[in-house]
């Protein structure tokens, strides 16, 4: 154990040296121009990996053939009073998210064995809870194919089950009397991390209507200082939920605010989209008079940060879970260029939603209700006539959330920058979420259909983690703690891995797709272009 945790120590201060070689006493922008201290810091690095590993010289060639393609594109930390005090604070807040009794690395490497055996004792984990049928089922066939396999795990599980016991409303007031411990134990990032993260926040609404430990383990997964949070409980929820939800918020810097009016949210009705719509208002207005600030303890004193304008907003359910770190939807959303990500069709409207038309010549199109759109969007929903008089129509449709969005995204007519305006609505490749329809008969590990839609689990996060989605949709934490809690540890050591610039993302992927190139360009551009 002693050994384990000096070898680690040892790789962070060979990795601090590097680093402050590299970063600290020049003050280069572009890693290439830092050719010289780079190279410094290899020969440095490489005595030292010659000397500690005593391993081959061939061996420590190749280690430092990865260490050089690496630093290419490290994330740019922001400048931290004290270095050590931030990689110490990164590995503790990663360490905090460590899943004790399961190994996710190797569930998420797509380890049979490990994976089984984590599903297992989920299922256990769940039958002690609130077991649903599908736990149940899953437990009955696992138990006929080898009963002394699920018995020997059971042994286990009891020892620790009472681990896992839902943290409840009560539980999340009490603990929050006592704020700076509650953003500590919980393992809450008070720092912008990275240069980019800072001066690109994002805003995130979140619409939630119970299971406060769910929703709380959302927050924190997405809770940066820099970007912005507008939570709405809907008014039908349990008071305790909401008593709980604010005094969460409370906690945390005035960048996590509850929606400033509540509504009763009904599926399939305008009230589905008039809390979004307060949401994104609450928002504009959060940082409009640049009134954000947060504040950090690596210092241990209050610190204000730049209230910079959020560029991008995400909308969230409290049953979701991100599958990319802030670093990494920072690096998409600028690959993303301002284009909005949106799903939509017209041609697969199945039922009929409207009788009338649209005004402003506006074509309705149906879209899903997972957008991750621009500024200039929400600030034309919000505030343009043209906006408002498609909603007055919309009032009078079926499901109108589904078409919105997708209307707004889809009439380039509407000028908006960051709308499509390409000629394959029906290909644009919808992002945001992974999430599994019953009619696709993708895989879904659970068997569990939620309205039409599968229930994530442990057999499903090889594949969740390794798509290209931004977020996850759906959960069930009760059924299923150890899928929640894996992604949390995978999430986590990529937060610190980008926060310490060992990792960098790669967002090929992510450019050159048909609606970053074929977006209604911004009023100055357009200028340029007609001129
Ligand atoms: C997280 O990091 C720890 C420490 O480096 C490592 O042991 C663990 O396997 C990692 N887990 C995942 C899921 O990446
Ligand atoms: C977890 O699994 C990984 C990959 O299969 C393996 O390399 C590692 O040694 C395992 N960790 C522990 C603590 O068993
Ligand atoms: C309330 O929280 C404090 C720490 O903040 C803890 O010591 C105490 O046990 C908690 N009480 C209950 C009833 O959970
Ligand atoms: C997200 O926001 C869009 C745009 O306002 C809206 O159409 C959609 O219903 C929202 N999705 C959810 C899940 O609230
Ligand atoms: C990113 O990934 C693409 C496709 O896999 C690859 O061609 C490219 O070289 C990678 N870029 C970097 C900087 O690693
Ligand atoms: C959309 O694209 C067409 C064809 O490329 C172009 O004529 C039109 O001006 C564009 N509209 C907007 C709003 O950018
Ligand atoms: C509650 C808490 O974590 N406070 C810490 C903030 O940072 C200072 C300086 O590092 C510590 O001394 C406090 O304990």
């Amino acid at each position: 154990m002693r050994n384990r945790h000096s070898e680690i120590q040892r790789n962070e201060n060979l990795w601090e040296l590097l680093r402050a070689i590299v970063f600290s006493n020049l003050n280069c922008k572009l890693l290439k121009c830092c050719t010289m201290a780079c190279g410094i810091a290899l020969l440095v690095f490489a005595w030292e990996v010659f000397l500690v590993a005593g391993s081959s010289v061939g061996k420590s060639l190749t280690e430092l053939v990865s260490v050089q393609s690496s630093l290419q594109s490290l994330p740019t930390r922001t400048q931290t009073p004290d270095s050590s005090a931030h990689s110490q604070y990164l590995s503790e807040i990663a360490e905090k998210y460590r899943q004790p009794r399961v190994n996710c690395s190797a569930i998420f490497a797509g380890d049979e064995k490990e994976t089984k055996r984590a599903v297992t004792i989920a299922s256990l984990l769940a039958a002690d809870e609130k077991p649903t049928k599908y736990n149940l089922k899953t437990l009955r066939s696992l138990t006929l194919k080898d009963k002394s396999y699920v018995d020997a795990v059971h042994t286990e599980v009891k020892k620790w089950s009472s681990e896992f016991k839902d943290l409840t409303n009560e539980w999340y007031i009490n603990a929050t009397k006592d704020c700076e411990q509650f953003r500590q134990t919980r393992g809450y990032i008070m720092s912008e991390l990275t240069q980019e993260e800072a001066e690109f926040p994002i805003a995130f609404s979140l619409m939630v209507y119970k299971n406060m430990e769910m929703v709380e383990r959302l927050l924190r997964s997405v809770y940066r200082p820099q970007n912005f949070y507008c939570i709405h409980v809907d008014a039908k929820s349990d008071p305790k939920f909401y008593e709980a939800l604010q005094a969460v918020s409370s906690c945390l810097p005035d960048n996590v605010r509850v929606a400033s009016r509540r509504v009763k949210v009904y599926w399939g009705q305008f009230s589905v989209l008039e809390p979004e719509l307060v949401c994104m208002e609450d928002l504009i207005n959060m940082d409009n008079g640049n009134t954000a600030a947060g504040y950090g303890n690596l210092t241990g004193k209050k610190q204000k940060f730049r209230g910079k304008k959020w560029k991008y907003f995400i909308n969230l359910t409290g049953q979701e879970f991100p599958l990319k770190t802030n670093y990494e939807l920072v690096k998409i959303l600028k690959a993303f260029k301002g284009a909005n990500n949106q799903e939509g069709t017209i041609k697969r409207i199945k039922q009929k939603r409207w009788t009338t038309s649209p005004p402003h010549e506006i074509i309705p199109v149906k879209g899903a209700v997972h957008t991750v759109i621009n500024r200039a969007t929400v600030d034309f929903i919000l505030h343009d006539s043209k906006a408002k008089d498609f909603m007055k129509w919309l009032k009078t449709t079926i499901i109108p959330d589904e078409t919105l969005f997708a209307s707004i995204n889809y009439n380039p007519r509407l000028n908006i920058p960051g709308t499509y305006n390409g000629s394959n609505l029906e290909e644009v490749e919808p992002l945001a979420r992974y999430k599994i329809w019953k009619e696709e008969k993708r895989p879904c590990a659970s068997g569990q259909i939620l309205r039409q839609i599968c229930v994530l689990s442990t057999g499903d996060l090889e594949r969740m983690w390794s798509s290209p989605y931004l977020i996850a949709n759906k959960f069930a934490l009760q059924q299923d703690r150890v899928a929640i809690g894996c992604l949390e540890e995978r999430l986590f050591n990529a937060t610190r891995d980008e926060g310490m610039g060992w990792k960098s993302f790669n967002t090929s992927r992510y450019e050159n797709l048909d609606f970053v190139l074929n977006q209604v360009p911004p009023p100055a551009e357009r200028h340029h272009l007609s001129s």
